[in-house]
C-alpha cells in the first residue's frame, strides 16, 4: 500500500489530480451540487466479498440467522478466513469490468455484518491481512481505481458480530445479531466505528460514499456523529440513508420503487411505498435522490449453488427502468474465492455494456421521464430531449401519451439517427417505425426540443 499520509502534491500534480476526480467540478467552484457527478452516473458495481466466498454461503446471514440454505456453523464460519487466499485476484480486472459493463462507479464490502474486514485495519486481528492472502484487498482496489479514474465507495455494515462491544459475542450470533446498545460497554463500539471510518477516508483516495448497511435499530450508531466525522475528512462523501438519518439517497434493495421517490419518505424493506399517486411527477425539488441495489442471480455472496441468473435483457430493462424514475442502477457481483468473478456475471456485464455502447446516451445524464407507466417503454430526460426505450415493440407505430410532452420538432433513432415520421395531437404523439424492433433487448427513440 502506497502510504497516502506522506504525500505531498504539487499544485500542478494537484489540479492534474482534481481534473481526474469526480469532485472537481465542486472543488473547482464550478458546479455546487456534490450529488452531481452521482445523479450523471446512473450505473454501478457493486462487489460483496469475504471469506464467505470460500463456503458458497451468503455473507453473514448464516451465523445470523441460521437456515437450512446455508448449512455452516458459526464456528465453521469464523474459520473460513484461515482458508480465504485469492491467489487470481486483480484490481485491474474487477475495475476493466465494471468499465466494459458501462458501469460509473464500484461500491466494495470493507466489512460486512460478519464483522470481517477487507482492509488491514489496525484496530482488529479479524481481517485480511490475517488470512494466507495478507494483501490489502480494499488497498489494490483503491489503487486501480484511481489508475482507471473510477469513482469507489466503501460498504460498510454498522452491524458487526464480531466485536464484543456490539454483542456479548459468548453468545450465539443468532440470539443477539441485532446488537446490545444498553451494555456498559457499547460505546467502545461507537469508537471503533468511527476509528475505522477514518481509516477508510485517510489512506485509500477519495472515497465518492459511504454505504452503511444499518440493519435494524439504526439510531443506535449515532449516525450524525458518523456523518461528522466522514465530513470533516472528506465533505464530498456522499451518504446512504441506513444509519438513522436520511443522508443523501434512498436505498431499495432488490426492489424497484413503484412510483418516483420524493423527499421525506424513507423507502426500505419493510417501507416500499412511494407515498405518491402512481406515475407522479415529482418537480426536481420534490425529487429524492436514489439507488437500487440488486444481485444478478439470488445471492450478494459468491454462491456456486445459486444459478438462478437473471438475464442480461432483463438487467438492460432494470437499469432502463431505475433510469425512467431517476435512479441509479447498483448491480452486485460476489467474486469466487479464488478471486474471479465468475462467467456468467462478466457475460451479463458486458452484454449490458455492449448495449450502453450504443445506447448509453439515453442513460448517463439523464434524469425520470415525462411519461410514466405506460405499457411497454419507459421515458428518461436529458435537457429538452427525451428518449422512449421500447421493450416490447409494438409494431408500425407506437402511441404515447403527450399529456405531459413538450412539441418536439424531430424523432429519429438513437443508434443510426435513422429519423423517424411523427405527429402530435390531441394529448398523443404517434411514432412511426420499422415492422422489427432494431435491437432485441430494447430499442431507443430520441425525440428533439
Ligand atoms: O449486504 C446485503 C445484505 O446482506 C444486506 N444488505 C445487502 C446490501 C441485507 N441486510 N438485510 N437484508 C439484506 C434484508 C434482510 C433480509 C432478511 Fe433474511 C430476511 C433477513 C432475515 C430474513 C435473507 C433471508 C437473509 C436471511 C434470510
Amino acid at each position: 500500500m502506497r502510504d497516502m499520509s506522506a504525500y505531498k502534491p504539487s499544485r500542478r500534480e494537484l489540479l492534474t489530480l482534481l481534473a481526474a476526480s469526480p469532485f472537481a467540478p465542486r472543488l473547482l467552484g464550478a458546479e455546487t451540487d456534490y450529488t452531481a457527478w452521482y445523479r450523471e452516473a446512473k450505473f454501478g458495481m457493486f462487489i460483496h466479498w469475504g471469506p464467505y466466498s470460500v463456503a458458497s454461503v451468503e455473507a453473514s446471514w448464516p451465523i445470523m440467522r441460521p437456515s437450512k440454505e446455508f448449512p455452516i456453523t458459526e464456528e465453521q464460519y469464523r474459520a473460513l478466513p484461515q482458508q480465504f487466499n485469492p491467489t487470481k485476484f486483480d484490481a485491474d480486472a474487477f475495475v476493466a469490468l465494471a468499465k466494459a459493463a458501462g458501469q460509473k462507479y464500484m461500491v466494495f464490502t470493507t466489512k460486512h455484518h460478519d464483522g470481517f474486514c477487507m482492509f488491514d485495519s489496525a484496530y482488529t486481528d479479524y481481517k485480511i491481512t490475517n488470512t494466507p492472502y495478507k494483501k490489502d484487498i480494499v488497498g489494490r482496489l483503491a489503487e486501480a481505481c484511481q489508475r482507471a479514474g473510477m469513482p469507489l465507495g466503501f460498504y460498510y455494515s454498522p452491524p458487526d458480530m464480531n466485536h464484543a462491544a456490539f454483542r456479548d459475542t459468548s453468545k450465539p450470533a443468532s440470539e443477539n445479531w441485532n446488537g446490545e446498545p444498553t451494555r456498559s460497554v457499547w460505546p467502545l463500539y461507537l469508537d471503533y466505528m468511527e476509528l475505522q471510518l477514518r481509516e477508510l477516508l485517510t489512506r485509500y483516495g477519495d472515497v465518492v460514499l459511504i454505504w452503511f448497511d444499518g440493519l435494524y435499530n439504526q439510531r443506535k450508531f449515532d449516525g450524525e456523529r458518523m456523518h461528522r466525522a466522514i465530513r470533516a475528512l472528506q465533505a464530498q462523501t456522499l451518504i446512504n440513508n441506513r444509519i438513522g438519518i436520511p443522508g443523501d439517497f434512498e436505498t431499495p434493495e432488490q426492489f424497484l420503487p413503484a412510483a418516483i421517490p420524493v423527499k421525506g419518505k424513507k423507502l426500505d424493506w419493510e417501507n416500499r411505498d412511494t407515498g405518491t399517486k402512481a406515475n407522479y411527477i415529482p418537480t426536481a425539488d420534490e425529487f429524492r435522490l436514489w439507488e437500487t441495489c440488486m444481485t444478478i442471480n439470488n445471492t450478494w455472496a459468491y454462491n456456486k449453488n445459486d444459478q438462478a441468473f437473471k438475464s442480461s435483457r432483463q438487467l438492460i430493462h432494470t437499469l432502463v427502468e431505475v433510469a425512467s424514475r431517476g435512479g441509479n442502477f447498483l448491480l452486485n457481483v460476489g467474486p469466487q474465492p479464488d478471486g474471479i468473478i465468475q462467467a456468467e456475471f462478466q457475460e451479463r456485464l458486458r452484454a449490458i455494456g455492449k448495449w450502453m455502447e450504443r445506447n448509453n446516451a439515453s442513460i448517463y445524464g439523464t434524469t425520470y421521464g415525462p411519461v410514466q407507466g405506460a405499457k411497454g417503454f419507459r421515458t428518461t430526460a436529458k435537457g429538452r430531449d427525451v428518449f422512449v426505450h421500447v421493450f416490447d415493440w409494438p409494431g408500425t407505430e407506437l402511441n404515447v401519451s403527450a399529456e405531459n410532452l413538450p412539441k418536439f420538432g424531430s424523432a429519429s433513432m438513437l443508434e443510426g439517427g435513422q429519423p423517424l415520421e411523427f405527429k402530435q395531437q390531441d394529448g398523443r404523439m404517434t411514432i412511426k417505425l420499422p415492422s422489427e424492433a432494431p435491437d432485441p433487448d430494447a430499442t431507443v427513440i430520441r425525440l428533439q426540443g
